[in-house]
């Protein structure tokens, strides 16, 4: 039944260091910039109604920065429905989607100004901006997904993307 009201009320999410102080590997570099407690990204919804036959859909913006010589990225969760797929598409700045399967698999894939990235069921998904300036995508999913953040907001991602040498490298979570 067509009971939709078009209307374009939104909702802003902004997640600062304190949101996820314990993501970060380097914790000695986190308790510095805890006294600062940046604003690493936010997101922003179209409100629809969060039902299978919707898609949700976001901007999201990932900020330029690093915690240590880890950059700033987002939470990263699985979906509670687990065979929910997403699609970002990038609209500014260089970065990385790093993926993680149920069954212990992990992927990187790069991200910049017009890439399309398609995130399978079953993977988790962080997105992390390797660049200069703010990395936004737009991303859009089925209403009834729902995000579950437990595992990776205990262990964090397999896969940790940092700075080296003036170079973006991806390296083991020991937590692993
Ligand atoms: C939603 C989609 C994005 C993220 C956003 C923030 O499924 O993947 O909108 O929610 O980029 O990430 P997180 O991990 O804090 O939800
Ligand atoms: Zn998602």
């Amino acid at each position: 039944m067509n009971n939709f009201k078009l209307k374009t009320e939104s909702k802003l999410v902004k997640r600062k260091l304190s949101d996820m102080s314990t993501m970060y590997l380097d914790q000695k570099a986190v308790k510095e910039v805890l006294t600062e407690d940046p604003l690493i990204y936010e997101f922003s919804t179209i409100k629809v109604p969060e039902e299978n036959g919707h898609l949700l859909h976001c901007i999201s913006k990932i900020y330029s920065g690093k915690i240590g010589s880890e950059y700033f990225m987002t939470k990263g969760h699985f979906h509670e429905v687990e065979n929910t797929a997403e699609i970002y598409f990038t609209l500014k700045g260089n970065g990385k989607l790093v993926m993680q399967a149920n069954n212990g698999d992990s992927k990187v894939i790069n991200m910049k100004k017009g890439s399309i990235s398609y995130i399978p069921p079953y993977w988790a998904h962080r997105t992390v901006n390797t660049g200069n300036e703010p990395l936004i995508f737009f991303c859009v999913y089925r209403g009834d997904a729902g995000h579950n953040y437990g595992i990776i907001e205990k262990n964090g991602m397999k896969k940790l993307i940092h700075e080296k040498n003036n170079k973006v490298v991806i390296t083991d979570n020991p937590k692993y």
